[in-house]
């Protein structure tokens, strides 16, 4: 795909590739929303059941604005208003927060609920469920929790080889959605070659956003001699997006921001790529470009390699609750 230069400013040759899409999928922007507009109706304390999304940022600036991150609902006062995080919860937490009267509002990505909702028809249809995904991931445990008797998690070639499966005719398998393409794909490949008879999801898990970032990551791959990906640790799309970059021959970090950069690594680069995970915020990815500039990144030039333009709506009881306002919060 040919690149097209944005802006070009003479007097240095080392560039930046800004990749596009980067940064806030449609989930994320929809979760930190639902905690926005609640602290807003509400006032604080809203409780978080876990990190709303995946970035020390995100949940630190909520933090600051009256939001309270709580690793389960056990830790929320009986009857408080509590919010799920983008990554779903397995009916077990549903049913705690409703023995607790928890007025839970829940800000699960519609991606992810798929694959609850995918999980829940495969149990009742008799399947064995191989979920490919991370073993302890907030998604995956969620989505293991529609049916822990009956899903088996792999994470790996090895894992699927090592399977013994009591009815090896009637096994489905289901993905995390913020997992390597190429990865899973290799995994599914021996999962059909060890179960031909195997079913799965009508379109892919792998939700849209974690896909467009990774192949933006793969299109600029040969131009980049250095990729730097803003996210948090524990993000799991945003370390994708890392290892993307290091399988196509780039030296690949993840960094929180740009404070994180080592000044080492810019030595001797002339093109350098920049992305963001799906939960990382546009405000650091500026920081981050504006300190490269000063280091001497003079060129920038935006590559969007993929169009994306997804929202998705806000849970029903919020927008309710806002219109019963005498001044409406914006939904
Ligand atoms: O990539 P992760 O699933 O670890 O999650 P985040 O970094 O929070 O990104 C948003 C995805 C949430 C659900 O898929
Ligand atoms: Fe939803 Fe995908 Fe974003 Fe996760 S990464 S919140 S599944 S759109």
């Amino acid at each position: 795909m040919p690149l097209k230069p944005i802006t070009a400013n003479a007097g240095s040759d080392k560039k930046i590739y800004l990749l596009k899409p980067r940064g806030f999928c449609a989930g994320v922007v929809r979760a930190i929303d639902v905690v926005k507009i609640a602290l807003e109706l509400y006032g604080p304390p809203v409780y978080v059941r876990k990190e709303i999304v995946h970035n020390k940022h995100v949940v630190d600036e909520l933090r600051e604005a009256g939001a309270v991150f709580v690793e389960e609902v056990e830790e929320v006062p009986a009857g408080a208003r509590a919010i799920f995080s983008a990554h779903g919860v397995s009916p077990v937490v549903r049913r705690d927060a409703k023995d607790r009267k928890l007025q839970i509002i829940d800000a699960t990505c519609p991606l992810v609920t798929k694959v609850h909702l995918e999980a829940v028809k495969f149990a009742r249809e008799g399947y064995t469920i191989i979920l490919i995904g991370h073993k302890d991931h907030d998604e995956v445990t969620g989505t293991l929790g529609e049916a822990p008797d009956k899903t088996i998690l792999v994470e790996s070639v090895d894992d699927v080889d090592a399977l013994e499966l009591a009815n090896p005719y009637r096994v489905a398998y289901l993905t995390q959605t913020t997992l390597s393409l190429d990865e899973t794909r290799d995994i599914v490949a021996r999962l059909q070659e060890r179960f031909p008879n195997i079913t799965g999801p009508k379109s892919q898990d792998i939700c849209y956003a974690t896909e467009n970032r990774q192949m933006a990551v793969k299109g600029v791959s040969e131009y980049c001699d250095l990729m730097l990906v803003v996210g948090s640790s524990n993000s799991s799309n945003s370390k994708r997006l890392v290892e993307v970059g290091n399988n196509f021959g780039v030296q690949s970090y993840l960094v929180n921001d740009w404070s994180e950069v080592d000044p080492q690594w810019l030595e001797g680069i002339r093109n350098v790529g920049v992305t963001a995970g799906a939960s990382a915020p546009e405000h650091l990815v500026e920081e981050l470009v504006a300190a490269l500039q000063d280091h001497g990144f003079r060129q920038l030039e935006e590559v969007e390699l993929i169009e994306e333009d997804v929202r998705f709506s806000l849970p029903s009881g919020l927008i309710h609750a806002s219109s019963l306002r005498s001044t409406p919060v914006p939904v």
